[in-house]
C-alpha cells in the first residue's frame, strides 16, 4: 500500500475525507500539525493544488488536499475562499453570516452553495488529479443540529428538509460538495494505485 498524506488541519474535514477514502487502496496518514501552507491562491482549485503540492514535497510522499468554502448569493459569493478566515471560531463565522443576511429574511433571498476542490499531488509536487464539487442550499435564520462542523448548522437542503448538521453522515456524504469531488478523485486514486505505484 502506498502512503497518502491527508493535508488538512481541519478535524471535521479529516473525518469526512477518511470516511470517503476508507476503501481506497492507499494507506492514509495525517500531515504533521506544524506543517502549515499559506493559502495564497485566488481560487479553491489553486489553493487545493498548493496545499497538496507543498505537503507532498515537504514529506516526499503522495498528498491529498481539500480547499472548500461557502458562497452566499446575496453576499456576492462571500465568504468564498475566505470562509475559514471570516472570523475566529465556527460560532463567530456563523454569527457573522446571519448578521450580514439580516435584511434578507426570505429563503429565496438566502440561496448559497458549498464548493470543494480536491487535489492529489505526487511526491515531486506535480498534480496527478483534481476535481471540484458544488452543493446548493439555503442559509437558515438560526442554526439547527449538532453534527458536522463549520457552517453545517446553517446550511439547509430543502429536498431533505435538514441542515448538514442534522442529516445522517452517509446522506451528507452522498450529496455534499466534498462527496461529489471525492467520488471523482477516489476513482482516479484507484487507477493510480493500480498503474503508477
Ligand atoms: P485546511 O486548509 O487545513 O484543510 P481549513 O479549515 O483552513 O483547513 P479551508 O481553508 O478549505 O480549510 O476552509 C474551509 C472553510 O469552509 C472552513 O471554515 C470550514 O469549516 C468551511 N467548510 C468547508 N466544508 C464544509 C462543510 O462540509 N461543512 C461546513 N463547513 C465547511
Amino acid at each position: 500500500m502506498t502512503k497518502l498524506i491527508v493535508a488538512t488541519s481541519n478535524p471535521g474535514k479529516l473525518r469526512e475525507m477518511q470516511a470517503y477514502l476508507a476503501d481506497s487502496p492507499w494507506e492514509l496518514s495525517l500531515k504533521p500539525a506544524e506543517l502549515e501552507v499559506d493559502e495564497t491562491g485566488d481560487t479553491f482549485a489553486a489553493n487545493a493544488c498548493l496545499k497538496a503540492s507543498e505537503i507532498a514535497i515537504a514529506m516526499n510522499c503522495w498528498a491529498i488536499a481539500d480547499d472548500s468554502g461557502l458562497q452566499v448569493d446575496a453576499l456576492n459569493g462571500a465568504p468564498g475562499i475566505y470562509s475559514a478566515r471570516y472570523a475566529h471560531s465556527d460560532k463567530e463565522r456563523i454569527d457573522r453570516i446571519l448578521q450580514e443576511l439580516i435584511n434578507f429574511p426570505d429563503p429565496h433571498q438566502r440561496q448559497a452553495q458549498f464548493i470543494c476542490a480536491v487535489a492529489v499531488a505526487r511526491p515531486d509536487g506535480t498534480i496527478a488529479t483534481q476535481a471540484e464539487g458544488i452543493c446548493r442550499g439555503e442559509i437558515l435564520t438560526t442554526p439547527r443540529g449538532d453534527d458536522g462542523f463549520g457552517y453545517d448548522p446553517i446550511f439547509y437542503i430543502p429536498e431533505q428538509q435538514l441542515t448538514f448538521a442534522e442529516m445522517p453522515k452517509a446522506t451528507k456524504r452522498s450529496i455534499s460538495h466534498r462527496g461529489i469531488a471525492l467520488a471523482i478523485v477516489s476513482q482516479k486514486l484507484t487507477e493510480i494505485a493500480t498503474n503508477d505505484c
